[in-house]
């Protein structure tokens, strides 16, 4: 099926072609806003399809607790996220990250977010 339904979708050019000298103006701009919902359905599922996006970021680490998982770093602005430069607690995802995540050291590091949380998924 997946490869029917992109032979329809590779038709639809043509299809917009003999629309243009056959059919009436007002079909074609029908056939327009349909390509627009379908690009509309596309990108409302990239949140979903790309939840672990991890956004790269630069910061010093001000605290550290192991054993609660957490890390807390003076970020520099996120422009990926928005985010102005802050200090700010991190979860830290895998509890070897905490090899590389030193009191006073400046780190690359990636954040990505999990349910309501920010989780360090990756350091340098
Ligand atoms: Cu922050």
């Amino acid at each position: 099926m997946p490869f029917a339904l992109s032979a329809n979708m590779k038709m639809i050019p043509a299809a917009l072609v003999c629309a243009a000298f056959s059919m009436s103006l007002s079909s074609i701009v029908l056939a327009g806003q349909k390509a627009d919902d379908m690009a509309a359905m596309d990108m409302s599922k990239m949140p979903s399809s790309t939840s672990q996006t991890s956004y790269p970021a630069v910061g010093v680490v001000k605290a550290v607790d192991a054993a609660a998982g957490k890390v807390t770093i003076a970020h520099e602005a996120i422009k990926s996220l928005n985010w102005p430069a802050m200090t700010m607690t991190f979860m830290v995802k895998d509890k070897m990250m905490f090899d590389k995540l030193t009191v006073g050291k400046k780190v690359e590091f990636q954040v990505a977010k999990q349910g309501t949380d920010y989780v360090v998924t990756g350091v340098k």
